[in-house]
């Protein structure tokens, strides 16, 4: 399997946040939760330059609470500012009052400027909002979009850029690919649909045992059984009759990233519990 990130568009997303970087003082890393490693490009750090750095955990409501906190204690023990974030379900607080605490000593005199950076999908637009306080961006809309850049005033001394930095994911080896697909960071095109919903599937009956069979009320936790066991179930078929494998996976994949599957991660911090 290759994974075919275009050079292009990693170029244009590098130039892009090296015009932006020198116009803020704070750099709010949005990662997701369920997959902290993978949903970060460590190309990131070699930008900062001693600029004010917090790592948010977003999507912190769909991964699971035990795993999260390893990932701050592990995070934390290596120097880092981080926090677990639902932009869906936290209030603003809860992120602005880690902004300022780190921030300090240096709003006080010309106020702070901010950017959001992240690879897609990861809820940039949807932290920017909670920011804001009102919808200034468009969530879900395609990087690239806005093409117009403003200011938001999101606090006091607070001012946020309105359209975030792109990161581009990186792809170190195959899991990550699985990862990043599974939590919907690159677009399924990229892997075969099948593919990721079985490593996900495989994944699931290590992490949350039975909550496929439950979800899905399938006869067997046999691996090969379970697209088929969703088609079935779904009444997921192609107009032949035979089962909609393919849509079975769409199914499983979409289902799981709006949490259906219950709070599960995909990665575990290192030195935390068995190996995964
Ligand atoms: N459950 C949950 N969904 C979120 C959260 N943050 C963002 N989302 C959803 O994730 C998707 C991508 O969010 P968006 O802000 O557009 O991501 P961006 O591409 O990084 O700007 C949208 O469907 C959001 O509603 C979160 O904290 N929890
Ligand atoms: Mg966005």
């Amino acid at each position: 399997m290759t994974i075919q990130w275009f050079p292009g568009h990693m170029a244009k997303a590098r130039r892009e946040l090296e015009v932006r970087l020198p116009q803020v003082d704070f750099v709010l890393e949005i990662a997701d939760a369920r997959a902290p490693a993978a949903s970060r490009n460590p190309s990131l750090a070699r930008m900062l330059s001693g600029k004010l750095h917090l790592l948010v955990l977003n999507k912190a409501d769909l991964a699971s609470p035990l795993m999260t906190d390893q990932w701050l204690r592990s995070l934390r023990a290596e120097g880092m500012e981080a926090i677990a974030f639902s932009a869906s379900a936290d209030r603003p607080r809860k992120l602005l009052q880690p902004i300022q605490r780190l921030s300090s000593s240096r709003s006080a005199a010309k106020g702070l400027r901010l950017l959001v950076v992240g690879i897609p999908n990861v809820g940039k637009s949807a932290v920017i909002n909670k920011l804001a306080g009102r919808r200034r961006t468009a969530v879900g809309a395609r990087p690239g979009i806005t093409r117009s850049q403003q200011w938001i005033r999101a606090a006091k001394n607070l001012m946020i850029l309105d359209t975030p930095g792109i990161l581009w994911p990186k792809f170190a080896d195959q899991e990550t690919g699985y990862k990043l697909a599974a939590i919907g960071a690159i677009r399924t095109e990229v892997l075969p649909l099948q593919e990721v919903a079985l490593w996900l599937a495989r994944r699931l009956q290590d992490l949350a045992p039975s909550t496929l069979m439950t979800t899905y009320d399938l006869p067997s936790d046999d691996l090969a059984a379970i697209l088929p066991g969703i088609a079935k179930r779904r009444g997921l078929f192609l107009s032949g009759g035979k089962l909609n494998i393919e849509q079975a996976a769409d199914v499983l994949l979409r289902e799981y990233q709006q949490g259906k599957l219950g709070r599960v991660s995909l990665e575990q911090a290192e030195g935390e519990g068995t190996g995964l």
